[in-house]
C-alpha cells in the first residue's frame, strides 16, 4: 500500500530485486559520472547502503517535523506561522520524496516504516533536541537547514538517479528554510535586550549539536569511503563540517551572535576556520537513543502510525473492492 516499490510490503532489498549476476556497465557507468537507474545492475551492497541512507534521511525528514510544529500554535504572528506552517510541511513532502526514492530500489514504505518505529532504523540526531523558545525556530532555519544544505546540495550528483533528482527539490526547499531562519533571527536582533539574549541562548543551545549532524570524524565514519567510492557522498562528513563553518562563521558575525567555541578562530595558514572538540560521546548517547527528546520523538511518530491505521484499512479494503470489480 501507498508504494511504488518494485516488490511487495514486508519483504526486505536483500530477499528481492538483489542482483546476484555480475553488475555489467556498472563500474564504467560510475567511471563516466553516469546516473545508475533502477533497473540497471548495482552491487548488492550498493543497494544496501542507499536503502539505508535514503531510508535514514526520509526518517530524519519526518521526525524532523516535530520539533518545529511544536511552534505553530505560539508563532507571534500570522506571517511567521504561514511561513512556518509551509516549512513543516515541506519537511513531510521531502520525507515523501525520499521514500519514494528508496522504493525504487526494492524495499517497501512499509518496511522502512517499520525500521524506524522498532528502532532499527536511525534518523538525525539533531531532531532529539528541544525547541524551548521562539528563537529555536529561527535558528533551526539558519543553523540546522544551513547544515542540511551543506550536506545535500552535494547528494544532487549523487551517482544514484532517483536520490539525486529528488535532492534538486529538496535542495531549493532547504533554501527558502535557511533564510526564514536567519530573516526571523535578523528581526529579533533589532527588538529588545531580551530577543537578543533569546537568539544568543538559542545558538548556545544549537550550535554543537548542529556540528554533530555531518557525523563522526572521517577516521570513524563506517560507510564514507565506500560510499564516496561509490558516488553517493562527494564529500567527507569532515570536509562538510569544515565547509559549513567557514560558511556561518561571518554569518554569525552579521547577525551579532557569538558562537560558543573559545577555540574557534582562522587560521590563515589553513585557510578555514579551527574549532573546539566535539563531545563525541554526547552524540553516541543521542544515537544510541539517550538524548534529550528521543523517547518523546518515538512516542509521537508510534501514535501518529497507530492514529493512521484507520486510513490504511481504508486503502487496502477500497484497493480490495477495486480489484474485485476489475475481476468481475
Ligand atoms: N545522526 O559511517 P557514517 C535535515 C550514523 S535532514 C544519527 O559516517 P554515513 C532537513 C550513520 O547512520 C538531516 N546517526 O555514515 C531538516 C552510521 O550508522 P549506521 C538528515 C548518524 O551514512 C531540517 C554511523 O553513524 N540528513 O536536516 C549521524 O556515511 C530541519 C556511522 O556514520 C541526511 O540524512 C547523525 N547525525 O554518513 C528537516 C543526509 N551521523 O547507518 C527538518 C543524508 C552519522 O551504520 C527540519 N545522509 N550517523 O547504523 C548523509 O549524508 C549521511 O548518511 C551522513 C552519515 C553524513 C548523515
Amino acid at each position: 500500500m501507498y508504494t511504488q516499490a518494485l516488490d511487495l510490503p514486508g519483504v526486505q532489498a536483500t530477499d528481492s530485486a538483489v542482483t546476484e549476476a555480475p553488475c555489467v556497465g556498472f563500474d564504467e557507468k560510475l567511471a563516466a559520472d553516469i546516473k545508475i537507474e533502477p533497473s540497471d545492475p548495482m552491487p548488492d551492497a550498493y543497494r544496501k547502503t542507499l536503502i539505508r541512507q535514503i531510508s535514514q534521511h526520509a526518517h530524519s525528514e519526518i521526525v524532523g517535523m516535530l520539533p518545529e510544529g511544536n511552534w505553530i500554535t505560539r508563532a507571534p504572528t500570522l506571517k511567521r506561522k504561514a511561513i512556518l506552517l509551509a516549512k513543516v510541511q515541506d519537511e513531510g513532502g521531502h520525507g515523501l520524496y525520499l521514500y519514494a526514492a528508496a522504493e525504487t530500489l526494492g524495499v517497501s514504505r512499509d518496511t522502512m516504516v517499520a525500521a524506524l518505529l522498532d528502532g532499527s532504523a536511525k534518523y538525525s540526531s539533531i531532531f532529539n533536541y528541544p525547541t524551548l523558545s521562539w528563537a529555536d525556530i529561527g535558528v533551526i532555519g539558519w543553523l540546522v537547514d544551513g547544515a542540511a544544505i551543506t550536506n545535500q546540495v552535494p547528494l544532487c550528483r549523487c551517482s544514484y538517479g532517483p536520490y539525486a533528482r529528488a535532492m534538486v527539490r529538496v535542495c531549493k526547499e532547504e533554501s527558502f528554510h535557511q533564510r526564514q531562519g536567519y530573516d526571523l533571527l535578523v528581526a529579533m536582533m533589532k527588538g529588545s535586550a531580551a530577543q537578543r539574549a533569546m537568539v544568543q541562548e538559542a545558538v548556545d543551545r544549537w550550535w554543537w549539536p548542529v556540528l554533530m549532524m555531518f557525523g563522526p570524524h572521517d577516521q570513524d565514519s563506517v560507510h564514507g569511503a565506500t560510499s564516496m567510492k561509490w558516488g553517493i557522498k562527494r564529500f567527507s562528513n569532515d570536509d562538510l563540517r569544515q565547509k559549513f563553518v567557514d560558511a556561518t562563521v561571518p554569518q554569525a558575525e552579521v547577525l551579532g551572535v557569538t558562537l560558543p567555541d573559545p577555540d574557534l578562530k582562522w587560521n590563515a595558514e589553513r585557510g578555514h576556520y579551527d574549532f573546539g572538540a566535539i563531545d563525541w560521546n554526547e552524540f553516541w548517547q543521542v544515537v544510541k537513543g539517550n538524548g534529550p527528546c528521543n523517547r518523546e520523538r518515538m512516542a509521537a511518530r508510534i501514535k501518529a502510525h497507530e492514529d493512521g491505521a484507520w486510513v490504511r484499512e481504508a486503502a487496502r479494503v477500497h484497493a480490495e473492492k477495486k480489484t474485485a470489480r476489475q475481476a468481475h
